[in-house]
This record gives C-alpha cells, sequence and structure tokens, in this order.
C-alpha cells in the first residue's frame, strides 16, 4: 500500500481519479485542495475516511506542501486554474497556481525525492488545421495559444527541467477534452447540458467548426494510474481516445438526447483566440504502457452524463447562475 497526494482531488478530474483509486488499488489518498470556485468537496462524498484524508490548502503554501510530501511515497497533480474564457478574463489566477504552483511541487519532490506525474493538456501545442491529417505526438513544438495553455506548457516546461537538472522523478501526461459526471457547469458540455435543463438554448462559440478530441474522465484516470505504475522517468505521455467532434456535432446530439430539436441552439460571440482543432495520438502510451480506453461509444458515455446532470441539480445548481451572468457579460 502507497501514500498518494493528489493536488486538486476535488475538481473534475482530480476526484474521478481518488473514485478511482479508491475503487481499483489499496492505496491511501491525501487530497490537497484550495476549494476555489471550481472544486467541490461534495465531488468526494461518500469515500472511506480511512482511504481519503482531504487538507484544503494551496499548492503555493511551501511549508504545507513540504510537510504533506514528506509524508507522501508519490504525488498526482492535478490542481489549476483550468477554465480558458477565465484566463482571457483575469490571467494572474493561472500564472499564480499553474507556474508558481506547480515549481512549489517541484521543489517539495526535490527536497524529499518524492515520485511526481504531472497532469497536463493538448493545448500547450496549439491547434491543428481541420484538414490537416496530423494529430499531436509527444514531439510536436509546444505552441500554446490562450493565458491558460501558456501557463500549462509553462509548467510543463518546469518538470522537464527538474528532471534534468535536479534528477527530479517525474512524468507528465497530456490529455484531451474530458466529459463525465462533476464537471463545472463552465465548461462546454455541462453548460449545454444544464442549459437545456433549464429550458435556456445552449450556446455555441462562433461558426462551431471548432474540433476537440473527447475522452471520458474514467479513462483519463486508468492513463494516470498505468503511467503512475509504469511510465518511464522523464518521459511524457499523450492521453487521448480518438474521440474527435465538432462542438456542433456535440450541441446537436445533446439536444436530440434530450428530446429537443437538434438546431435549438444560439450562435454567440467567439472566444478570442479560438484554437481550432485539437486532436490527439495516443500510441506511445498504448503499445509501450498497454493502455486501452474503456468508453468507446461517445453517444452512450454523453447520454450518462445527461442523466447524471438530470439527477444531481443540487451539485451543480449553485454554481449556474454566477457563470452565465458571467458569459452574458462577454455576449456569450
Ligand atoms: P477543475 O477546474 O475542475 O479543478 C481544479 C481543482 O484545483 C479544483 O478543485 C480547485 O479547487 C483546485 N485548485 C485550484 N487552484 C488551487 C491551488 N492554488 N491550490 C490547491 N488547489 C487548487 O479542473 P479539471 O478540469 O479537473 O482539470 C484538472 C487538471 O487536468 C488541470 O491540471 C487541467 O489543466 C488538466 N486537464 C484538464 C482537461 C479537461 O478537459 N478538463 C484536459 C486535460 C488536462
Ligand atoms: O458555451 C460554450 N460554447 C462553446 O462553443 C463553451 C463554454 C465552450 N464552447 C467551445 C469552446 C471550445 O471549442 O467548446 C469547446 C470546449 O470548450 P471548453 O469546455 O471551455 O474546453 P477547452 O477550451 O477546449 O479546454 C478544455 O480541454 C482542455 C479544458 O477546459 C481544459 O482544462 C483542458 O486543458
Amino acid at each position: 500500500m502507497s501514500k498518494l497526494l493528489v493536488t486538486g482531488g476535488a475538481g473534475f478530474i482530480g476526484s474521478n481519479f481518488v473514485h478511482h483509486i479508491v475503487d481499483h488499488t489499496d492505496h491511501h489518498v491525501t487530497v490537497l485542495d484550495k476549494l476555489t470556485y471550481a472544486g467541490n468537496r461534495a465531488s468526494l462524498a461518500g469515500l472511506p475516511d480511512d482511504r481519503v484524508e482531504f487538507v484544503r490548502g494551496d499548492i503555493t503554501d511551501a511549508p504545507l506542501v513540504d510537510e504533506l510530501f514528506a509524508r507522501a511515497d508519490a504525488v498526482v497533480h492535478y490542481a489549476a486554474e483550468s477554465h480558458n474564457d477565465n484566463s482571457l478574463n483575469d490571467p494572474r489566477p493561472f500564472l499564480d497556481t499553474n507556474i508558481i504552483g506547480t515549481y512549489t511541487l517541484l521543489e517539495a519532490a526535490r527536497k524529499y525525492d518524492r515520485r511526481l506525474h504531472h497532469i497536463s493538456t493538448d493545448e500547450v501545442y496549439g491547434d491543428l488545421e481541420l484538414d490537416d491529417p496530423a494529430r499531436f505526438t509527444e514531439s510536436t513544438p509546444y505552441n500554446p495559444s490562450s493565458p491558460y495553455s501558456s501557463t500549462k506548457a509553462g509548467s510543463d516546461l518546469l518538470v522537464r527541467a527538474w528532471v534534468r537538472s535536479f534528477g527530479v522523478r517525474a512524468t507528465i501526461s497530456n490529455c484531451s477534452n474530458n466529459y463525465g459526471p462533476y464537471q463545472h457547469v463552465e465548461k462546454f458540455i455541462p453548460r449545454q447540458i444544464t442549459n437545456v435543463l433549464r429550458g435556456v438554448r445552449p450556446k455555441l462559440y462562433g461558426s462551431g467548426e471548432n474540433v476537440r478530441d473527447w475522452i471520458h474522465a474514467d479513462d483519463h484516470s486508468s492513463a494516470v494510474l498505468t503511467i503512475l505504475e509504469k511510465g518511464r522517468i522523464g518521459e511524457t505521455y499523450l492521453i487521448g481516445a480518438d474521440g474527435e467532434k465538432d462542438n456542433k456535432t456535440v450541441v446537436e446530439l445533446i439536444l436530440s438526447l434530450m428530446g429537443q430539436d437538434r438546431d435549438a441552439y444560439d450562435h454567440v460571440t467567439d472566444r478570442a483566440g479560438h484554437d481550432l482543432r485539437y486532436a490527439i495520438d495516443s500510441s506511445k502510451l498504448r503499445d509501450e504502457l498497454g493502455w486501452v480506453p474503456q468508453f468507446q461509444d461517445f453517444t452512450s458515455g454523453l447520454a450518462a452524463t445527461i442523466d447524471w446532470y438530470r439527477a444531481n441539480e443540487p451539485w451543480w445548481a449553485p454554481a449556474k447562475d454566477g457563470v452565465e451572468a458571467f458569459y452574458a457579460t462577454k455576449g456569450q
């Protein structure tokens, strides 16, 4: 049995990973989470107290981070400011958490010689043309577009430097767009589902031709556990499940799964600097480490996600009005 420290474990993907660890291993988990607007303790409800400990705190708090590293065997780092639209509005928290926070963890990993896995995004590679046959690989040059993705790119480069210069035992994964239960209503899929549940028309940025490569959060968690157990130190692994879809197709699918007309949505102001297409080639992870995604059918995964939001309004309703008021100020 190992002791894992999971940063950002009250967020969408971090909480999914904590559930995954409890269900599939005998590890003990300590969650370190600041509970920003994006963190929610209810996402960890029902987990056994003898397996999961919750610590509210900031990853930039070096004394607290030191104390938690000292008693962990390995650390999985999810904590981040994660929303592109927020980063366009106020980049500062992205620099603090994504850059200084990751730096703080790296210094602790170095001091206590702890294994660290850093969670990152495919957005560090910038975007692809719609008709480009290429997909991102581990050797694609970094070319981030937004304040969010540039701070994630910066955090990845810090990890690589701490591996090379100080021998920190770290790995990195860059994953494509996640969907599933417990995702904040600011994000594309939950925003549209909860709009329909409230009788509001979904909002599509610009033309809606932008492509995202969707993966279920459960598959992201199984991939991270695989890398933690079998990944080679210093390596980067791309995580993706061959789920390319344009945004228009996703909105139309949500509407039809929810019994609405497929064209009952609005085109709204486009995102500044909106990346056109992301696409992941995850061959390295599959071939070297034997990982296979379980969710092969996006439509049934999306239908189950819609059912979850329908059944869990108390989880998402408190955030909904504030999110929509923010988007309204931007014509979105
Ligand atoms: P999220 O916004 O849902 O959760 C982030 C969590 O981090 C929250 O619980 C928040 O309270 C916590 N946090 C924020 N700042 C903190 C700080 N300074 N100290 C401690 N905790 C802090 O994000 P998510 O969608 O779950 O993303 C998690 C990670 O996965 C991020 O690193 C993100 O870049 C990466 N990622 C996300 C996606 C996606 O589709 N959502 C895809 C690829 C990679
Ligand atoms: O209301 C909307 N309408 C819309 O058309 C919203 C909120 C989004 N969009 C578009 C923008 C994107 O093309 O949908 C797509 C997905 O948007 P987001 O959910 O904001 O995700 P994205 O910007 O692609 O980034 C996500 O995937 C990579 C996560 O938020 C990041 O944390 C992760 O790194």
